[in-house]
């Protein structure tokens, strides 16, 4: 698959991330060398990692993450305000234990989980994947979770569901930012089921081997890494299968500007902007804009699943 390009790292980039890149190395001459499996867990490295989880080996981004501190304080999480920093400022007051999410719609077996259960469903793998936001901004995050196909297969759809309806907290007490009308709340997402099933497809509950922090969607959001950052859903409390395509809060203000399908395309514009290519978040104000990969750069593992169909009519 394409690899992406290793960029230097500058003195203002070693943060924690430093920390993640030694280990990295490491990992990777030790396997070189024979002396460990890649299949064996590995101890994240740094003081304040508290999770022990796999590495994925399977999606390398052969760039370095984006540091933490980046990560947490530049959000888009619209139900806390509209600015970048609101997020961080105020997603402190969203309580996320308890949490359960149900997962109903066209399925023989509806279940309500919570988060403990969810996370025994699987084992823990960190995958580094780029997030591309559609205002042409983006960073490469070390994810933690497992891939949704897991918790699909619990419940047995049916045979008339065709889509996947993803639907997120909406508490008036502790989101500030839902007395805005900018969008129609709950915030609504939606996939086609092979997309939803498709491994890369990613269920979230930790950045950094740790647990997600409430600006980044706690306790569990949605990480699809070839379609632009809003598809990603945060703080997911209902998961639905049914049989027509769903209608996201995005479509529902401006549907010639966020299509359903929302797959990262350099060669089709915003209306209102080029997405020909991105800015990485921390790279510093002189670093140069980066080209934007078709599908984010995983246009061998998913383009199939759009083979048929006019990306121009379908963005
Ligand atoms: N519930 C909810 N999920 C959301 C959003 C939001 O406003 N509300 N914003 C989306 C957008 S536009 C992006 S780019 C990503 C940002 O994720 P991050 O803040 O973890 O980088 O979350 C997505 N998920
Ligand atoms: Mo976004």
């Amino acid at each position: 698959m394409y690899k992406f390009k290793s960029k230097p790292v500058l003195p203002s980039d070693i943060t924690s991330e430093s920390v993640w890149l030694a280990r990295r190395r490491y990992v990777q001459q030790a396997v070189a060398l024979g002396l460990i499996s890649m299949a064996a867990p590995y101890q994240a490295w740094g003081q304040e990692r508290s999770w022990s989880v796999e590495e994925n080996t399977r999606w390398p981004i052969d760039e370095p993450p984006t540091a933490e501190k980046h990560i947490v304080n530049y959000n888009n999480f619209y139900e806390f305000g509209l600015g970048k920093e609101d997020p961080a400022l105020y997603a402190g007051s969203m309580r996320t234990d308890p949490w359960v999410v149900r997962i109903d719609g066209e399925v023989e077996r509806p279940l309500e989980l919570d988060i403990e259960q969810i996370r025994k469903l699987a084992p823990l793998e960190e995958r580094i994947y780029r997030l591309r936001c559609v205002e042409a901004w983006s960073m490469v995050v070390p994810w933690v979770g497992f891939s949704l196909s897991v918790l699909l297969r619990q419940v047995q759809p049916t045979s008339k569901a065709k889509y996947v309806r993803f639907e997120t907290v909406a508490d008036h007490a502790s989101m500030r930012g839902l007395q805005s009308r900018v969008l129609q709340w709950p915030y609504a997402e939606g996939l086609r089921i092979d997309e939803a099933m498709h491994p890369l497809t990613m269920l979230v509950l930790g950045l950094y081997g740790k647990e997600l922090p409430n600006q980044n969607g706690a306790p569990l959001r949605l990480m699809v890494p070839w379609k632009y950052g809003f598809k990603s859903a945060k703080s997911l409390v209902r998961i639905s299968f049914v049989e027509e395509q769903p209608v996201s809060s995005w479509m529902a203000v401006a549907p010639q500007e966020y299509g359903f399908f929302a797959n990262v395309n350099p060669d089709v514009a915003h209306p209102r902007w080029s997405q020909a290519s991105e800015r990485k978040i921390g790279s510093g104000i002189f670093a140069a804009r980066q080209a934007t990969l078709p599908f984010n750069g995983y246009a061998e593992d998913v383009a199939h699943m759009y083979s048929s169909m006019d990306l121009r009519r379908y963005y």
